[in-house]
Parts: structure tokens; C-alpha cells; sequence
């Protein structure tokens, strides 16, 4: 008894804001940027068009180009990949070795981003430089089986490198998602290029990084040629890997290497080149953690149709669907876009919206000497206007443009966008031509201008909530953070309207956002009267595939203005299976009496009665003694 006690005293000294020993993060500030809300501003240059880009720092966008004539040289060959400061609009450009022409990528569990396949050699114009005794003027050797490592810095000394292991086959549009421990599944892809893939060079297996050995069979790529490429796959909590392509469905337990078969995608395909805006809506403890993808666009191509038709022609479809794979086979329509697209890119907002931008009304991705191309373009008529998504308005409603102004940059082929920390919207990109292509005759040319978009709540005052953690983990104790005044509009009222939400940003490349995702945190307060509050935050859900271990952005939104996000690292930061604890409950929600506007809310929003709540914490208390007590046991 003596020692519980000595052991409950000890913990309480360490237990600030309900966790324990917990090192904190900076606390976020305010936007030291300004934007007018509503618009797209151009605010630099990538150096190199931006092919593919992720956030690798909070200052940081990493921008990969395939191989190409761009002006800025590095190393005595032209530079195709960058270090974009989003603070400074400054960029400078990075070697990367082979090349990473339609590569696939994201981050593993340690921080560490990877970059994976590509193609062969080339050579002016794009064309395949087939002497296998040089590298050609551009001197790129062939990607298609690099596996490209950085680790991001903000202080402009990281640079990539090839892993000491190359990946098993050469893919040329691979998927990259990540697993519970933080490691890579690469999936499907071609073996040389063509703007779909053809049964002479299909890879449809799937391996690891690292290794795992062989590639293994993934017999739903063998069934949807010709279109393929990059299918578009997810982990799921169930910790299952939902996998679509061309028309098909699947989910993939790559433990077993079982098919599980689901119905096939609705009115058009999806995957590129049809490329249609995909994402998977928000994790949120309302809705228990469930995993809904939606599927936007793209184009309804039969497997005989992509070659021999005027693709440039084809108007983009508006259908949307989506598919909840955990708990139902089927597909349910959703609004349609308000026009068609093919290539648009869906972004997580911390708002709990979806920004919808970038993409043609007419065509698809991928380019070609076609006479019928728009100089190689197999896209045209671009949309301009972006339009938001809210999952919460009444069906019918859910897409608007309202207050939204177009771009006046058209992003077609090889375009790009992510979330910053800020929460405006990075944009770069758009590149359909086969080498650097640039003039006042080239209609749509190389881009590298690099715009941001403000959302609504771009210039509002920012919630800055103190007592962050540095990491996340799943399950485990709650943590507290502090909003003052300021934070809660002088309310603490708003507590009600306030979540905590993780965003990974994802590696941005052909219209998709591989490994984004947008979990909700539980939570529960105590509010004061003096207009201040606590919010108790659960750690994540006590399992991993939910979200998976690796940097991401926390943010703290109250009203449906975001904090600036801050950094946090998921899980340990390590490789391999991460801890997993049961989720102590929060305390109840609770509103100190003679709170400012508090008449007739004498109960907290979830029914729970404030009077309950010391009680709670003093469980929660004892449950820390008991178990801090019990490692001492069993470490001794
Ligand atoms: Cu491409």
C-alpha cells in the first residue's frame, strides 16, 4: 500500500495535462504569410516542373520532375528535382540520380520519404536512350528500379540517395502506401512505358520496402489491363488494402495474399490515365473510425477504347462514389461534380472539407504525337474553378464554389497540390509534353510557376492552443491542451465546435494524394468562466491502420478556423509494429457554471453532467498509479 501510494505520488507530479512525461511541441503561432481568401496567388518558381511534391518539413516542399531539358543545370545534367521553401519562395535544386519519370512515393514510419521506380535512360524529346555503355546527354540511369531515400532538413544540407537495395522489378507507375509498422508496400506498374499498360510488360505483384523478398502475385492487375497503372489503393482499418483498378475492386490482405472481390466501380474509370479526384474522407469518432472513399470523375473508357479514340475529345465525367469497404461491398452515388474532370486533385482541408482543383473538362492524362493532341497534350479545356466539398452539408449541397475564384492557371498532365501548415493549398505542376517545353506557340507548356490558395479561414486569428505533444500514439492516456481566451472568441462555449485533427499531406503525383489522410481525435473539455478552456484529447485509436505510424500535422480547429498545424510524429518514429495500449476514457465534458453565455447549457454537449467529472480524474489518476506500478513490477 505504501508503494501504490509512493508510486500514485510520483506520477502526479509528472502528470501535466494528463500525460505522462510527455515532451511538448512548439506551440503554433500565427500565418506569417498573408493571402486574400477565396484565391489562388502565384507566389514562385519550382525550378523543375513539379511532377510530384510532398511536404518533408513544415517549411519544406520537395519537388520531383521526370527527366527533362530544364534550364536549371546541377551536377553537368539538368536538374530534376528541388527544395522549395514555402517561407522564402526560394528553391534550390537537387540531384536525384536515375530517373524518376512517373515514380510513386511516400513517408515511412521514420520520417524517411521515399521515391520509387521510374524509367529508363532518355534523351532529347523524351525518346529512350538504349546505349547501355553511357547515360546519355542528360546522364540519367535507368529508375525503374531505384528506391530514392531523403531525409527532409530545413537547414539545406539533406540530399536523396539510392537505398543499398533496388526494388525487385522495375515499376514505372508504382503505387506506394504505407503498413501498421511503418514500412512500404509497392504495388503494380509497367515495365517501360506507353500511355497504358499492355499484357507484354504488366507487373502486377506487388513487394516491400524494405524487402520482404519476392514480388508477389496480385492477380486483380492481370484482369484490368489496359488501365492499370498506379491502382489506386488504400490500407484500411481493418487492416486490409482496398485495391482499384480499371473497373475493378478488391481488397487485398497481404498477410495471406487473398482477393476478396467487391462490386466494380460505377459510370467511369478511375485510375490514370482516366484520373479521377480520389480521397479518403475523414476518420472521426462519429464515425467510429470508418473508412469511405470517394472516387470523382475521370472517364468511361472501355479496355478496347484507349487506344484508337481522340481521347482529347472525351468529356470528363462529373459522377462521384464512394465506397465504405470495411462494412459494405457496394458503391453509393454521392453530388456529382458541378462539371467533369479528369485530374483533379482532392485536398484535406482541417476545416473537415475537401478542395477540389486542378484537372481538364475534356481529355485525360498522359501525352503522345497524336495530330489530334493539343501540341502533345491528351487533356484540354482545363478547369479553373475550385470547388469545396463538405461531407456534412445536406445531400445535394455538398459542392460548392461559393466565394471561390479560378485559378488563372491552367494544371493539366503532371500537375500537383498539397495542404501546408498555414492551410493554404501549395499548387505546382502541369507539364504534358514528352521534354521542357516552352514558347509562345506551345499552348500548354512546362509550368513552374507555384501558386497557394487561401481558404475562408485563411485570415481569421488563429487558435494557439498550448501543450501539443511531440508524439501521437494509439491508445494510451488522454493529453490537455489550453485555449485561451483569444483561441475561443472570448467563449468557452466554442469548445463545443472544437476538434483536434491529424493531417498527413501525402506524395502528390497524377491527381493523387498517396498516403493522405485526415483523422479526428477524440476529445472532450472543461470550459471557464473566464472565457479559457481544456481540451482532453485521446491519443489515436489503439490501432495503427487507422493512421499509420510517420510525421503528420496536428491541428486544432475551433469553429472551422485550424490552428497553423504543427509537426508531430505518429507512433515512435521507428520501423517496425508500434506500441499499442487500451484508450483510457476522457473525463466528461464540462462547462463551469457562471460561464459568460452558459444560461440554459447546464449540461455539457454530450449529456454528460459536470458534477461527475473530479471523480473521473481521479480515476484516471489512480488507473496511472496502478499501471505505472505494475511496470515497476515487471521491469524489476
Ligand atoms: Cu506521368
Amino acid at each position: 500500500m505504501d508503494s501504490t501510494l509512493f508510486s500514485l505520488a510520483i506520477f502526479s507530479s509528472f502528470i501535466v495535462g494528463g500525460v505522462v512525461g510527455q515532451s511538448l511541441a512548439e506551440a503554433p503561432g500565427q500565418p506569417t504569410h498573408s493571402g486574400t481568401t477565396g484565391q489562388f496567388e502565384i507566389v514562385g518558381d519550382s525550378l523543375v516542373s513539379a511532377q510530384q511534391i510532398f511536404l518533408g518539413t513544415v517549411d519544406k516542399v520537395y519537388v520531383i520532375d521526370k527527366v527533362e531539358n530544364n534550364p536549371t543545370r546541377i551536377n553537368d545534367h539538368p536538374a530534376w528535382a528541388a527544395e522549395y521553401s514555402v517561407s522564402t519562395n526560394k528553391a534550390r535544386a537537387m540531384d536525384v540520380r536515375t530517373n524518376t519519370f512517373c515514380a510513386g512515393g511516400n513517408v515511412l514510419g521514420n520520417g524517411t520519404w521515399v521515391n520509387v521506380g521510374g524509367n529508363q535512360p532518355i534523351t532529347f524529346g523524351g525518346l529512350n536512350w538504349d546505349d547501355p555503355n553511357s547515360n546519355g546527354p542528360y546522364n540519367d540511369p535507368d529508375g525503374r528500379k531505384s528506391i530514392r531515400l531523403l531525409n527532409p532538413c530545413d537547414d539545406e544540407s539533406c540530399n536523396w540517395s539510392e537505398a543499398e537495395r533496388e526494388l525487385h522489378t522495375g515499376r514505372w507507375y508504382p503505387t506506394v502506401e504505407i503498413l501498421e509498422d511503418g514500412t512500404a508496400i509497392i504495388i503494380g506498374g509497367a515495365a517501360n512505358g506507353g500511355y497504358v499498360n499492355d499484357a507484354g510488360q504488366d507487373v502486377p505483384t506487388y513487394e516491400f520496402f524494405p524487402s520482404r523478398g519476392d514480388p508477389v502475385h496480385l492477380p486483380i492487375l492481370d484482369r484490368t489491363l489496359p488501365a492499370n497503372l498506379y491502382p489506386l489503393t488504400w490500407l484500411l482499418p481493418s487492416g486490409q488494402l482496398l485495391v482499384q483498378s480499371n473497373w475493378e475492386t478488391t481488397l487485398l490482405d497481404y498477410h495471406t495474399n487473398e482477393e476478396t472481390p467487391l462490386d466494380n466501380m460505377p459510370d467511369a474509370v478511375r485510375v490514370y490515365p482516366a484520373s479521377a479526384g480520389t480521397i479518403m474522407l475523414g476518420l472521426t469518432p462519429a464515425n467510429n473510425w470508418t473508412a469511405t472513399i470517394m472516387f470523382c470523375g475521370g472517364t468511361n473508357l472501355q479496355p478496347d477504347q484507349w487506344y484508337g479514340t481522340q481521347v482529347v475529345k472525351i468529356p470528363a465525367e462529373t459522377s462521384c462514389v464512394k465506397i465504405s469497404p470495411d462494412v459494405s461491398p457496394s458503391y453509393t452515388h454521392d453530388d456529382p461534380l458541378p462539371v467533369g474532370r479528369s485530374m483533379a486533385n482532392f485536398i484535406h482541408l482541417p476545416n473537415g472539407k475537401v478542395f477540389c482543383l486542378n484537372g481538364v473538362e475534356t481529355g485525360t492524362a498522359g501525352y503522345g504525337n497524336d495530330t489530334w493532341a493539343i501540341g502533345e497534350s491528351y487533356g484540354d479545356n482545363p478547369v479553373l474553378q475550385p470547388v469545396v466539398y463538405d461531407p456534412a452539408a445536406p445531400k445535394g449541397q455538398r459542392w460548392s464554389s461559393d466565394g471561390l475564384s479560378p485559378s488563372t492557371i491552367g494544371r493539366l498532365y503532371h500537375s500537383t497540390a498539397l495542404l501546408l501548415p498555414d492551410g493554404s493549398v501549395f499548387v505546382s505542376g502541369s507539364n504534358p509534353n514528352s521534354d521542357y517545353n516552352v514558347g509562345p506557340d506551345v499552348k500548354y507548356f512546362t509550368e513552374y510557376r507555384v501558386e497557394r490558395f487561401y481558404p475562408s479561414y485563411y485570415n481569421e486569428r488563429r487558435p494557439e492552443p498550448k501543450g501539443i505533444p511531440q508524439k501521437i500514439g494509439y491508445g494510451g492516456s488522454y493529453f490537455d491542451l489550453t485555449l485561451s481566451q483569444d483561441d475561443l472568441s472570448g467563449d468557452s462555449n466554442n469548445l463545443n465546435k472544437t476538434t483536434v485533427v491529424i493531417i498527413r499531406t501525402g506524395f502528390s503525383t497524377h491527381a493523387m494524394n498517396m498516403g493522405q489522410r485526415y483523422v479526428q481525435l477524440d476529445s472532450s473539455y472543461t470550459g471557464y468562466a473566464n472565457g479559457t478552456g481544456v481540451l482532453h484529447v485521446s491519443q489515436l485509436p489503439p490501432n495503427p491502420a487507422v493512421l499509420v505510424p510517420g510525421p503528420a500535422l496536428l491541428f486544432v480547429v475551433v469553429d472551422g478556423v485550424p490552428s497553423v498545424g504543427v509537426e508531430v510524429m505518429i507512433g515512435n518514429g521507428q520501423l517496425g509494429a508500434p506500441e499499442v495500449q487500451q484508450t483510457l476514457a476522457l473525463p466528461s465534458s464540462s462547462m463551469e457554471s457562471g460561464t459568460s453565455s452558459q444560461q440554459g447549457h447546464e449540461e455539457s454537449a454530450d449529456g454528460k453532467n459536470s458534477a461527475i467529472r473530479p471523480s473521473n480524474s481521479m480515476t484516471a489518476l489512480y488507473v496511472f498509479g496502478l499501471i505505472s506500478l505494475f511496470r515497476v513490477i515487471r521491469d524489476f
